[in-house]
């Protein structure tokens, strides 16, 4: 975690691109949530862009990434288009699931989005069974299971672990550490070091989860390792959630203090960009207006698709 991280222009622009549009994105989502136009609860990861960004830089259309119930910004990250979103959440049939899946079932197969499982954990057996897929069909296509702290107090958790080290499989274990179960602390609901449990079964590697260029960096160590062919690896990525567990009000618990300064970061990225004159101040606030056109269009595109055909949900 202490490595001084460093980026190429093109790479440092991606990252601070994919970041606002989940951030702004996630702004949007929760100024609507009130006004029950979603068809849907949210479970929003503002604060946690970072995690996801840092990742999907490294992944291609083919990888495949796993989620759970917090799905918008990796998938989002991953390629998800936002008006497929967006209509999602409010129920139309142009969005990624026809309306049908909302925000914790999002299905996306042209970016490598299988599917996301509400099941806390499921989805870490989920990405087991796609790297053996892997194996099995010779693909070259790598897995990555994304999930929260406390879906390592899972049985799953380590069934999985067990079956990818033994069988040396593609796939990338990433934990999104925020220290909190819904509203229970780290220190409530863990009694182990969860890199130290992920060591005894395979190479486990650490992240600034506030830190774009940190998670950037070791997670094309982690993935550069799957595309080798040798086996699987865990990644650990500390972060914060400024939201409540669900819906749109902040997370004011007194085990999670937000420093704005300290822990955004998109604030960390602007200023190391401008720092290093990667990029100017008129490029970064040319980025966040054609993100906000863009966020626009897509809640635009969602309000005028039309509702599903409750016959889609009838059981044939
Ligand atoms: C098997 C199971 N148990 C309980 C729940 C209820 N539940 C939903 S989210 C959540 C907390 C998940 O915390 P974490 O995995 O750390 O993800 P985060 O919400 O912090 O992103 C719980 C307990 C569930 N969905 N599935
Ligand atoms: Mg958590």
């Amino acid at each position: 975690m202490e490595r001084q991280a460093t980026i190429r222009r093109d790479d440092g622009h991606w990252l601070l691109r994919r970041m606002r549009l989940i951030r702004q994105a996630s702004e949007r989502i929760a100024a609507l949530y009130p006004t029950n136009v979603l068809e849907t609860p949210v479970h929003l990861c503002i604060g946690q862009e970072a995690v996801s960004v840092g990742l999907c830089r490294h992944l291609t259309d083919q990888d495949k990434l796993f989620l759970g119930h917090r799905t918008h910004g990796p998938a989002l990250a991953k390629g998800l288009p936002l008006p497929r979103l967006m209509a999602e959440l409010f129920g139309r049939t142009t969005g990624c699931s026809h309306g049908v899946g909302g925000s914790m079932h999002l299905i996306d197969l042209d970016h490598g989005l299988p599917g996301s499982s509400a099941i806390v954990g499921g989805c870490i057996a989920l990405g087991v069974g796609a790297a053996l897929a892997a194996r099995l069909q010779r693909a070259d296509f790598v897995a990555v299971a994304y999930f929260g702290d406390a879906a390592t107090n899972a049985g799953v958790f380590y069934e999985s672990l067990n079956f990818a080290a033994l069988h040396r499989l593609p796939v990338l274990f990433l934990c999104e550490d925020n220290g909190l179960s819904n509203v229970m602390p780290k220190s409530a609901h863990s009694a182990y070091d969860v890199l130290g449990v992920a060591r005894q079964f395979m190479p486990a590697l650490a992240a600034d989860g506030t830190d774009v260029l940190s998670v950037h960096d070791r997670a094309g160590e982690a993935v550069a390792r799957l595309r080798r062919g040798d086996g699987p690896i865990f990644l650990h990525c500390p972060t914060k959630r400024w939201m409540k567990h669900q819906g749109h009000e902040a997370c004011d618990l007194p085990e999670n203090r937000i420093d704005v300064a300290r822990d955004c970061p998109i604030h960390k990225l602007e200023a190391f960009l401008l720092q290093s004159r990667l990029a100017t101040a008129t490029e970064l606030a040319q980025l966040e207006a054609e993100v906000a056109a863009e966020v626009d269009a897509a809640v635009r595109f969602a309000e005028s698709s039309p509702f599903p055909d409750p016959s889609l949900l009838e059981v044939r």
